[in-house]
């Protein structure tokens, strides 16, 4: 359990930072929003990924006292670019199950919102497949709630659930993110192409804008183009990058 006890000292102590991934347009190559990825830069071990921590931060509620973390620290950064003369981007952040049925995620939102004054339009909140499904009702309820603040919903990891399509006349859902396993070997393997391509028209024909994952070569972003999905981003374009990394091109871009 030292993960429990330095994990609560990690976000007490402000050991936690959060990188940002800039999604763009691939049509127009304009910069149309970022992700926020959370790292945990640990005094010893060093810089820490998601992955190894935040299993963990589920399982003992940490995710909660985290999360918030996550969204105050993204809604701060967001302010402060804002501050600087940059012009206002859309922050994409990953929101856990446990977030979305145990606390009322929309109120703390809210304050978060107004708090820093920012427009609920530049907050997207994204969630998986299953989070939907671990109860329905209480989710459509918690995702009208967010979605009548003006907030954006995007379902992450897209097409690797154990979900049924029908959820997407349920919920308001402004983005579908094809998952990187689909775009990794899209361009060589006729199987990923099929359910690529397959996302961006269900996408399409639903009126819902759709999202490239994990885009790394010049041929993914062509066949992507080819394709007519609209969004991507990757390595191609930026790793995750630390605030300071990231306002070097946000000044470039405007
Ligand atoms: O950066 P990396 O590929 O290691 O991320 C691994 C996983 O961690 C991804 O699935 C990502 O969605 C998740 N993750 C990253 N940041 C956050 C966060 O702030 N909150 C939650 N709940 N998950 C996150
Ligand atoms: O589950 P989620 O989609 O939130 O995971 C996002 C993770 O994917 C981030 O941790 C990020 O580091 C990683 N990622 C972003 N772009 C790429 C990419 O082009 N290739 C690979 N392999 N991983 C990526
Ligand atoms: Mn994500
Ligand atoms: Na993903």
């Amino acid at each position: 359990l030292w993960l429990e006890t330095e994990l609560r000292l990690a976000i007490e102590q402000e050991q936690l930072e959060l990188h940002y991934q800039p999604q763009y347009d691939l049509n127009t190559g304009q910069l149309v929003g970022m992700e926020a990825l959370v790292r945990w830069n640990h005094p010893e071990k060093g810089m820490i990924p998601p992955g190894e921590f935040i299993p963990q931060a589920e399982e003992t509620s940490l995710i909660i006292p985290l999360g918030e973390w996550v969204l105050n620290t993204a809604c701060r950064q967001i302010a402060a670019w804002h501050a600087m003369g940059i012009s206002p981007i859309r922050m994409a952040v990953n929101i856990s199950a446990v977030q979305f049925y145990r606390i009322d995620l929309a109120q703390m939102v809210a304050k978060l919102l107004d708090h820093y004054g920012l427009p609920a339009t530049l907050l997207e909140l994204e969630i998986t497949e299953s989070v939907l499904m671990d109860d329905v009702e209480a989710a459509a309820e918690t995702m009208n709630k967010l979605t009548a603040m003006g907030i954006q919903l995007s379902i992450d990891d897209f097409g690797t659930g154990y979900s049924s399509l029908s959820y997407l006349k349920r919920f308001p859902i402004s983005t579908l993110k094809i998952d990187r396993s689909f775009i990794n070997d899209v361009t060589i393997n006729e199987q990923d192409a099929a359910i690529a391509l397959s996302i961006i028209s269900l996408a399409g024909h639903m009126g819902i804008e759709v999202l490239a994952e994990g885009v790394e070569t010049v041929e993914q972003l062509s066949f992507l183009q080819r394709h007519a999905c609209q969004y991507g981003q990757g390595y191609l374009f930026n790793r995750p990058l630390p605030a300071k990394d990231i306002e070097r091109q946000l000044k470039t871009a405007h």
